[in-house]
């Protein structure tokens, strides 16, 4: 294995994780085409890497934002499937009760913050949270994934400069997936590389193969290891690519299949088995892996199918907090 940091176990646990996200992306697509799944569903499917080789580096007191796309960050970070399951299908035993859905799946027992809808909004969010964790002289640090698209908005360039200036412990996470809803990056910005807007801030960056997970792996580390050990934040851009439509149903009229047949030739999964069968793991162990993963995503639709939707009387329950006084 190219990275200095990986050993064989640690490989398998990346193809492991990289295999569930794929996997539950896949089975979600097939449910939601069959009515079972209500809403939008945004699907993470060919960025498993990004996530996949971020997180591995997190403790569950690291904290995480996410987005609209955003199942793959929430199971790197150590989500379980089954209430995942759930919460997509709208069910009460969710991770938000069925109140939230595919795009706002939230766990702050974990670090999952919250997965947000508004393009942008994570990063002051992570800002926040990496803020806390300064201020109570903690070394967790504060992961923000968030997509090309979003580093067009006022709240990129507002987080980024609070973080660089007050030096916070916090990952800016750039997914580059070629595309922000219709629109090809070279028609929503005048750059090729996000990451040199990091320049402006006075905060070092890094570009990555988003789809070699080693290599994100390795640059996520360093730049956690930073964060962790007092010396501020980095935007670490990982470019990769958005295997299906922008939305389930998106009708793709913008792009080409021959550029998407390209990027699949390119996928993250399919390249790391051939790095892990080239390090002599054999294919009987993935396979092992393989079955694992489905028999957690079959008990987790069994889980989500037998359970209950939300009961009307709870309908106010987690949308409002009682008020409180402040001394
Ligand atoms: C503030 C805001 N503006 C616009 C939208 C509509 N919108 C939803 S997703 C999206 C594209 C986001 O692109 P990118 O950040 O590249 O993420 P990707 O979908 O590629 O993961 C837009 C414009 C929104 N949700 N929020
Ligand atoms: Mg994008």
């Amino acid at each position: 294995m190219t990275s200095t940091q990986m050993d064989r176990a640690m490989g398998l646990q990346l193809y492991e994780i990289m295999v569930r996200i794929r996997r539950f992306e896949e089975v979600v697509i097939e449910l939601f085409a069959r009515g079972k799944i209500p809403g939008f569903l945004h699907s993470y499917l060919g960025q498993e890497a990004s996530a996949t080789g971020v997180c591995a580096h997190l403790r569950a007191d690291d904290y995480i934002t996410s987005t609209h796309r955003g199942h793959g960050h929430i199971l790197a970070k150590g989500a379980r499937t089954d209430l995942a399951m759930a919460e997509l299908f709208g069910k009460s035993t969710g991770y938000c009760h069925g109140k939230g859905g595919s795009m706002h799946i939230a766990d702050p027992d974990i670090g999952i913050l919250g997965a947000i809808g508004i393009v942008g909004a994570g990063l002051v969010i992570a800002n926040g949270a990496a803020f806390s964790a300064q201020y109570r002289g903690t070394d967790q640090v504060a992961v923000c994934f968030f997509g090309d698209g979003a580093s067009n908005t006022g709240t990129f360039h507002e987080g980024l400069n609070l973080a660089a200036l007050w030096q916070l412990p916090v990952i800016f996470v750039c997914e580059n997936n070629c595309y922000a809803e219709s629109t090809p990056q070279c028609d929503h910005q005048s750059i090729t590389d996000v990451a040199v807007r990091a320049q402006g801030y006075g905060m070092p960056s890094c570009i990555v193969d988003g789809n070699d997970v080693l290599a994100v792996y390795e640059a996520a580390g360093e730049a956690i290891a930073r964060a962790r050990s007092g010396q501020g934040p980095t935007l670490l851009e990982t470019k990769t690519y958005r295997m299906r439509g922008h939305y389930e149903g998106d009708p793709q009229n913008y792009r080409s299949r021959e550029e998407v047949d390209q990027w699949r030739d390119l996928g993250p999964i399919r390249r790391f088995r051939g790095v892990l069968t080239g390090e002599g793991v054999v294919d009987a162990e993935l396979e092992a892996i393989d079955a694992g993963v489905e028999a957690e995503l079959e008990a987790a639709i069994t889980f989500a199918e037998e359970n209950p939707l939300p009961d009307v009387r709870d309908v106010r329950y987690g949308i409002y907090t009682e008020e409180t006084e402040v001394a």
